[in-house]
């Protein structure tokens, strides 16, 4: 595996080989690598000539009172993962080389950003999309691989390679559990082990609710969140930031649940905190 940390080097790698044809699978990650990611790359391993990854744990979508500085970084073990999974390619930039002095351009996605983690995260998606437009133009990929477990994330970045007509195709991958339910993130490992048990509540709150909907016991949204909160207020410490049936397009709340659906929430464990999302098809 090659590992490339200057733009210049991996633009001149990937026009060299979209001269020869080959088609180039991405997956930009900001590392502390779990089966979530893993599960993107072997999706690109499988569909592409080349795989690249990147690991950049991008200072734009993190407000200034949130985790960038504690955000876990393992490059070493990043590293000997990617070698197994047989990427190609590990993206690692620094801080200054993807924003040297005077960098002011944003990409902004306004429509799906007001609800969900938009208004509890200002600047988030702003953040994401810029980074991650700017990581099109050096990568030039054919496709690109983001986790339905971040799933406002996927329609901002979907809206933006629709808006800014970029020649990528965007590839959606099904939300990788543990055993026991809870969707795997880097952010898991800030939990204690008592906390690490609660948050399985949240994948229980909206299994229920996907319940409730799928059999029709339920759908009148405000009821139904009601009766999803129940089993959130039981976490000690938790707080809930939302819970909410939106459009899975738009991401619009919903008067009343018609399908689709998409069945969203974020809570916080302590300091940690964690959201996860079930689509009602
Ligand atoms: P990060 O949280 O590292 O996630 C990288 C990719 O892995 C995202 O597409 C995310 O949705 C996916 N992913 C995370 N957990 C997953 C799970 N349990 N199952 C399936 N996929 C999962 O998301 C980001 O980084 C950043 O915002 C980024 C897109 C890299 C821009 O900085």
């Amino acid at each position: 595996m090659k590992i490339i940390r200057s733009i210049q080097d991996m633009q001149s790698y990937t026009m060299r080989l979209q001269m020869q044809g080959q088609s180039i699978g991405f997956v930009p990650t900001m590392g502390a690598l779990h089966e979530g990611h893993r599960s993107l790359v072997r999706r690109a391993r499988d569909e592409n000539d080349i795989v690249v990854v990147s690991i950049f744990v991008n200072p734009l979508q993190f407000g200034p009172k949130e985790d960038y500085k504690r955000y876990p970084r393992r490059f070493a073990q990043d590293e000997a993962l990617l070698v197994k999974d047989h990427v190609d390619v590990l993206f690692a930039p620094g801080a200054d080389a993807i924003y040297p002095q005077g960098y002011t351009t944003v990409v902004d996605v306004p429509a799906l950003t007001r609800t969900l983690c938009g208004p509890f995260r200002r600047g988030h998606f702003q953040g994401v999309a810029t980074v991650v437009a700017k990581l099109f133009e050096i990568v030039q990929p054919t496709r690109a691989y983001f986790g339905e477990k971040d799933y406002q994330q996927i329609r901002v970045i979907a809206r933006m390679i629709d808006d800014l007509a970029m020649p990528v195709r965007l590839v959606a991958c099904s939300t990788v559990r543990e055993k026991d339910g809870l969707a795997c993130s880097s952010r898991n490992r800030y939990l204690s082990r008592k906390e690490r048990e609660e948050a399985i509540k949240l994948y229980q709150a909206l299994y229920l609710g996907r319940e409730l909907i799928d059999q029709k016991i339920m759908l009148n949204p405000q009821k139904l969140v009601r009766r999803l909160m129940d089993v959130l207020k039981t976490i000690p410490h938790g707080r809930v930031d939302y819970l909410s049936v939106v459009d899975p397009v738009t991401l619009e709340p919903m008067k009343r649940i018609h399908r689709p659906a998409l069945l969203a929430g974020a809570i916080w464990i302590g300091k940690t905190r964690l959201i996860d999302n079930v689509i009602i098809p």
